[in-house]
């Protein structure tokens, strides 16, 4: 189970608006009648039925929605570009990674079907008929497409289990999970050898919950060593936890001791989670004579631990009812443990512009008005025309008098500059 993938995404270009002139009999020009550009295609991350890993996503790491096409004569619309839809497993975190690799949480893609647009695509550009004034009917601008937005995306799969079974290598996890569950997970004499959590489901009843083994767990699991951290982030987002330990261990409570100090040094919230402490392989007779001085010793660390024989099923059901009746009351902060509090949240772009002055001129940002381009037939007095009356239309005009602009003063915005 991979278990993060950073990947980049790039939303569509919008098409570019067109200048066009309608061709009638005896009319040189008739009116304006270039389309505007289509849409360009958003990216969107969306939860996949049937996908359970992030696997795919290791391949390949560009992912590109379709572009927007550019407008047509007799004022035909450019064809909007397709939307590029990711899937990932339940359970997938989605990440803004920025460019000095911090990451800002999106979204947490839980159940089947959630999404989340990770990238928007640019906007059509307008073609000439939308820059018709009263005293302007043939226009010779358009508007060329909005870039999409490209993004850099981190997406983190956290296993969802209501509950994770823990313990050392080779205590049983597999074995129980096989004993209560529909799982297969491969059962072996040597330790680690399951290498990836395995789920299987319960069903008491009418009731079911989600079970998983938590490979891995080993000294120093929270530095890396056995299977790493990897799998102790896993362990966030299970309701409460079964810690298995061995009766044919030479320290059964030590064991367990030590699993538990790797959870707090991983994450507080780890060491705080409910435990069911069960002791297993208890048909084994060494495990049977020695019993009462394990239970003893489980006693004075505060442990009152469930006996079972996984591999004969003794003391599974009531194990696992007794899973279901601590889940039923287990709380439902689960979901937020260990998500951050930094949210990242586009910016509408087009409602952003800036006023510089740089030596005598004014430099204006303006997305919406850098895209402007003016046609072979555009006079300079309809430039400045039209580009005075998108200005206040968007507010600029109040920010450049704020900024000291005087008549005749310089201004400059993308490739167009132009007398105040
Ligand atoms: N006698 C006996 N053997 C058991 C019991 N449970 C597990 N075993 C044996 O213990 C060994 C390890 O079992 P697994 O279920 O693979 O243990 P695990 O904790 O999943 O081990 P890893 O995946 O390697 O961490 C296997 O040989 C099992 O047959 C039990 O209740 N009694
Ligand atoms: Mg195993």
């Amino acid at each position: 189970m991979l278990d993060w993938v950073k990947i980049s995404v790039k939303a569509g270009d919008g098409g570019d608006g067109i200048i066009g002139f309608r061709r009638e009999k005896f009319v040189p020009f008739g009116g304006p009648d270039g389309g505007d550009g289509g849409n360009g295609g958003s990216v969107i991350i969306r939860v996949g039925e049937s996908v359970d890993s992030l696997r795919k996503y290791r391949q390949k790491k560009r992912y590109s929605a379709g572009n927007g096409l550019s407008g047509g004569g007799n004022k035909k619309h450019g064809r909007r570009g397709q939307d590029l839809i990711l899937t990932v497993p339940s359970g997938t975190v989605v990440w803004h990674s920025d460019t000095d690799g911090n990451n800002m949480f999106i979204a947490d893609l839980e159940r089947s079907g959630d999404e989340v647009l990770v990238a928007r695509g640019g906007r059509g550009g307008w073609g000439n008929p939308h820059y018709v004034t009263s005293t302007k009917q043939a226009p010779h601008i358009a508007q060329r497409g909005e870039p999409g937005e490209e993004y850099s995306i981190l997406l983190e799969m956290r296993l969802i289990a209501d509950v994770g079974v823990i313990g050392y290598p080779n205590v049983g996890k597999s074995t129980l999970l096989a004993a209560a569950s529909e799982a297969k997970p491969k059962i072996d004499v040597y330790p680690f050898t399951t290498i990836e959590p395995v789920r299987g489901v319960v069903e008491i009843g009418q009731e079911r919950f989600v079970m998983a083994e938590i490979p891995g767990l080993v000294k120093g699991a929270h530095l890396g060593r056995g299977l790493g951290h990897d799998f102790l982030r896993h362990i966030l987002r299970t309701k409460i936890l079964i810690h298995l330990i061995s009766g044919n261990s030479g320290s059964p409570v030590e064991d367990m001791m030590q699993v538990n100090k790797e959870l707090y040094l991983f994450d507080e919230a780890l060491a705080r989670k409910q435990q069911l402490v069960t002791l297993n392989k208890i048909d084994l007779p060494g495990v049977k004579a020695s019993l009462s001085g394990i239970s003893d010793a489980l006693s004075g660390a505060g442990v009152k631990a469930f006996m079972i024989s996984a591999a004969t099923g003794q003391g599974v059901n009531e194990l696992m009812s007794e899973a279901m009746r601590m889940l039923e009351g287990a709380t439902k902060e689960v979901k937020s443990v260990g998500l951050p509090d930094k949210v990242f949240r586009p910016q509408p772009r087009e409602a952003v512009f800036s006023v510089r002055k740089v030596g005598d001129e004014f430099v204006l940002s303006v997305p919406e008005l850098e895209r402007l381009v003016a046609g072979a037939g555009a006079s300079t007095s309809e430039l400045r025309w039209q580009l005075n009356s998108q200005l206040h239309r968007l507010g600029v005009n109040k920010a450049l008098e704020k900024a000291g602009i005087k008549p005749g003063d310089k201004i400059r915005c993308g490739d167009l500059a132009w007398e105040w």
